[in-house]
């Protein structure tokens, strides 16, 4: 019998890979789609892991299965109810503008859909947003200034066909790393350059020939200065300019202001600076993608112009292989775009300050309650919840408490919120324990729907496994909470297919060519197509057969008079600087291995075994001046708030400069959660935050003990965690892992009727203990004034048995194997399971000296390649030092 396949999207990040999902004997297996044209057959890490997720998830009490209203379990339909019913009291009570939505670019397209249609177009409230306001606002703004609309010009392709790329603020080799191998692919084909423009070393400076690290923030002076290079060069398109662009003398004079002192402005070399405007002068297939470095910046709008600037200046935009390229972060972060999920856009491309528009999508809908105008973006409907001036609020598939800024206020806002309703997944997320109703919904793979990938391209999510218990697809949820209220004909969906012709309907809509975003082809898609659906690009207009790969190629612009705009945008400096109080400057990002918030990511043992601990990265001058070492733990104090955090000291950083990993939250750490750091500017026009730049002041943070607690996964603790001031935890396969330190001795509940191991080392304050049920390990602790030494993986692994041998017990409080190889260290490649410490056994020993070396030894590096910078790094540090 052939093995029944699924062809579906990965639904991580916006590079939107397709994945195929077959049924094996004992679950499900995973691989590349060869025909799905974003991966071609290829996969990343976090890809590669997707059935880890599914099978942790299916285990213990991860998943919500059912609503709960304040607290109890309660059937569908009751739940319906008391959601409908306090929408409508709200209503009632307080008017439309004080019921919000905040979603979400990991919702499908016809969830999204549904989300904007009932609060606009229904309940009558302009406040909708989303995390893509912390994420794409800034460039959905810049693009509108410069094209008149939010359109991606360019495809995956250009990375390819290109001769010379340009990486802003982006960390391609981690957080889109399917195209971080296509263009590493082309790289060793064709001699693709490469600069990397970022403040910091990272994973991605491996595909680079030059890394600017500049000075934070200081990207629109950087460009200024190349529109100045240009035109000194003679190398402005002065003929496409004069055809295609409308505002080259303002943006030029801007940037003559801003050219005198670049390198000054930068912190750059003027050699190197001087080689990136060479190469991007004679280069006219250049590609810049730029990501989360220039847009989550109170400049971020700006900084967008400011490249989007040079591309129109020499008109490289919307060719093969030339174009700017904006990258999106999830998976569909471009379809809430296109269903107007942000406060400041309505459905389909249409504007809600243009009141042809508003009338156009109110006859559309039959939605008299449809208003004009914009609503909140997300810091400000967090603002106007904590204020009481919204009162009721729903979230979906987004985790505010920890992935907006100021995220102790953010909590605050919950907890005085009178209604919080939040679908998710998952039982417990910081957010979810502000809920006053939690709506169980249907995750990846469960689930039918679209998304759009960076390139513009739609693809469908197909389910292939039953969802968990009540849980409902959210386009569902939404539907009946709008039956419930009353607004029963505007909302028949039963399929999402339903949604998607309507959907695609709306784009059409009196379009005539006004809005790019135009998929009519597909107005009136038969339900068995949908099916069948494969990934196309829009737009696909009513009669086409094939979507548009480019836009603007032929320099016809969005603008009413056809022309693009070249924004005259000035050098600023980020809102806050350095200061005595607060020395440094905190950026903050991504890990290759984990997600977001970490609510599902955080499940699989593989994805956490690459950085098990959240880390502060420091450059060594400033942890000297510290009084730092390497591995201490360390206090992040901002004006908002603090972290605690342990420190890893490298020469990636600038000094001046540290980088915390937003991923950590309070199920997963005492003092992880790093946007309670963040302050709440934003940028004036796209209201995105400043997440990349926190002044921030760094202290040791030192305690009497350290200890690591391993656990059997659904046992209950042999100490109060709460009693820990620090704490992480790690997932780790059969067993839990918590690195633990504190001052006051831990308090021992014990674990009921198991056997207890137990060695004590006063004078020298070590304590090693161990709990046994029936000969299972069911827990052990290891404390000691220092971090303790012991073997990780084997400890983790002796969890697996359902009886300790006698050689393991006998070993078992020392915490060591007796084979000294067993310890993989943190897991570099992902794909292969194998830890830094055999590679660097590998390469120590001579046994490996080179990548391909490490590849045929130990297949390291050799899956998705993800890891290969840092084998590269490995071998690098292994280098002999010779003396002087
Ligand atoms: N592994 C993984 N991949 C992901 C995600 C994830 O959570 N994990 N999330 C997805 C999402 S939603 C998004 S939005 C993308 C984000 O993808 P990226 O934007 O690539 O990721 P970040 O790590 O947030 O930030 C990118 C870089 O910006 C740099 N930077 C900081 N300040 C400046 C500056 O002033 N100028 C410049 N030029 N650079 C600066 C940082 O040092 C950082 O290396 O990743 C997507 N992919
Ligand atoms: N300091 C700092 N902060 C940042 C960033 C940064 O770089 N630095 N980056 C920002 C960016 S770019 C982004 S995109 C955000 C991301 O931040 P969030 O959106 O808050 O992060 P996630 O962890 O992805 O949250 C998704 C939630 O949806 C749930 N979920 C998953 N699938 C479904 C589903 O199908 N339906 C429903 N209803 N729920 C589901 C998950 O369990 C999880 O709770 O963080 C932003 N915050
Ligand atoms: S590159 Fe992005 S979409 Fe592709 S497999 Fe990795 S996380 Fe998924
Ligand atoms: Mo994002």
């Amino acid at each position: 019998m052939p093995t029944p396949e699924i062809r579906t999207t990965c639904p991580y990040c916006g590079v939107g890979c397709g994945v195929i999902v077959s049924a094996t004997r004992d679950g499900w297996a995973v691989g590349g789609d060869p025909d799905h044209p974003a991966n071609k057959g290829r996969l990343c890490s976090k890809g590669a892991a997707l059935i880890d997720t599914v099978t942790a998830e299916a285990k213990g009490d991860v998943r919500l299965t059912q609503p709960m209203v304040d607290g109890n379990p309660a059937p569908w339909d009751s739940a319906i109810r008391a959601v409908a019913d306090r929408l409508l009291a709200t209503l009632a009570d307080h008017g439309p503008d004080a019921v919000a939505f905040y979603v979400s670019g990991q919702l499908l397209t016809e969830d999204y859909y549904v989300a904007n249609k009932l609060i606009k177009g229904f309940i009558g409230s302009p406040h909708i947003d989303t995390n893509s306001r912390l994420c794409m606002a800034s460039t959905v703004a810049g693009h509108k200034r410069a094209f008149g609309a939010d359109v991606v010009p360019g495809c995956y392709e250009d990375l390819e066909l290109a001769d010379l790329v340009v990486l802003v603020g982006s960390n391609l080799a981690w957080c889109h790393p399917v195209l971080a191998q296509r263009l590493r692919a082309a790289r060793q084909q064709r001699g693709t350059r490469v600069v990397l423009i970022d403040p910091r070393g990272t994973a991605s400076s491996d595909l680079a020939d030059l890394h600017l690290a500049l000075k934070p923030g200081s990207d629109v002076a950087l460009f200024n200065g190349l529109l100045a290079h240009l035109e000194q060069a003679g190398a402005i398109d002065r003929d496409y300019a004069l055809r295609h662009v409308q505002g080259l003398e303002a943006a030029l004079e801007a940037a003559y202001a801003d050219a005198a002192d670049v390198a000054e402005s930068c912190g750059l070399d003027p050699a190197d600076l001087a080689t990136f405007y060479d190469w991007f002068t004679v280069t006219p297939r250049t590609v810049t993608v730029f990501s989360q470095g220039v847009n989550q910046s109170s400049r971020g709008t700006d900084k967008v112009n400011a490249i989007l600037n040079v591309h129109l200046a020499t008109g490289r935009v919307g060719k093969p292989g030339s174009s700017p390229f904006s990258v999106t972060g999830q998976p569909n972060a471009m379809g809430g775009r296109e269903v107007g999920g942000l406060a400041n856009q309505l459905a389909a491309h249409m504007n809600p300050d243009d009141p042809l528009d508003v009338e156009r999508l109110r006859r559309f809908w039959k939605a008299p309650a449809l208003k004009g105008g914009q609503g909140l973006k997300a810091v400000d409907m967090f603002r106007a919840i904590r204020d009481g001036r919204i009162k009721a609020l729903w979230i979906m598939a987004t985790n505010p408490a920890v992935s907006l800024p100021e995220s102790d206020l953010v909590r605050d806002a919950l907890a005085l919120c009178p209604t919080v309703i939040v679908s998710d997944i998952v039982t417990d997320t910081d957010s979810l324990r502000h809920a006053h109703i939690r709506l169980p919904a249907l995750g990846w793979g469960e689930k039918d729907g679209t998304v759009t990938n960076s390139e513009r391209r739609i693809s469908r999510q197909r389910a292939f496994r039953q969802g968990p218990g009540e849980a409902k697809p959210d386009w569902w949820i939404m539907t009946q909470v709008a039956r419930a209220m009353g607004f029963v004909a505007a909302f028949p969906y039963r399929t999402a297919v339903e949604i998607f012709r309507e959907h695609a309907a709306l784009s059409d809509f009196e379009n005539d060519g006004l809005r790019a975003f135009d998929i009519g082809a597909m107005a009136r898609v038969r339900d068995g197509d949908y099916q069948q659906m494969a990934p196309f690009q829009w737009p696909l207009l009513a009669g086409a057969k094939r979507g548009t790969d480019r836009l603007y190629g032929d320099g016809r612009f969005s603008h009413a008079n056809g022309k693009a705009r070249m924004v005259a945008v000035r050098q600023q400096a980020p809102v806050e600087r350095a200061s005595l109080r607060f020395p440094l400057i905190a950026n903050t990002g991504r890990y290759r291995d984990q997600w977001h918030t970490m609510t599902r990511t955080g499940l699989a043992a593989r994805l956490s075994a690459h950085r098990p601990e959240p880390l502060l990265e420091m450059h060594p001058d400033d942890a000297a001046a510290g009084g730092l070492e390497e591995g201490d733990l360390a206090r992040v104090t901002s004006l908002r708030g603090e972290v605690v955090m342990r420190l890893s000291i490298t020469n990636d950083q600038r000094p001046g400069q540290v980088f915390l990993p937003m991923h950590w939250n309070d199920l997963f750490a005492s003092r992880g959660g790093i946007s309670r750091l963040v302050t709440g500017h934003v940028d004036a026009i796209s209201g995105q935050p400043e997440s990349k730049h926190v002044p921030v002041r760094v202290e040791p943070w030192r305690t009497q003990w350290a200890g690591l607690l391993f656990t059997a996964r659904s046992l209950v603790l042999p100490l109060a965690l709460d009693d820990v001031p620090y704490w992480v935890r790690q997932e780790a396969g059969d067993c839990r892992i918590h690195e633990l330190a504190g001052d006051a001795p831990p308090v021992l509940t014990g674990l009921g009727d198991c056997e207890h191991l137990e060695y004590q080392d006063a004078t020298r304050a070590i304590a090693r203990h161990a709990w046994l049920d029936q000969g299972r390990l069911v827990a052990c602790l290891f404390i000691g004034p220092q971090r303790p030494q012991v073997a990780r993986d084997w400890l983790a692994r002796l969890f697996a048995q359902p009886a300790l041998s006698a050689a393991d017990r006998a070993l078992l409080l020392a915490g060591r194997s007796r084979d000294a190889g067993a310890d993989a260290g943190p897991i570099v490649c992902s794909c292969y399971g194998v830890g830094r410490a055999a590679i660097a056994a590998a390469v120590a020993d001579g046994r490996a000296t080179s990548v391909e070396a490490v590849g045929k030894l130990l297949s390291a590096g050799t899956g998705c390649g993800s890891c290969v910078p840092e084998i590269k790094e490995i071998i690098r540090h292994a280098a002999p030092v010779v003396a002087a």
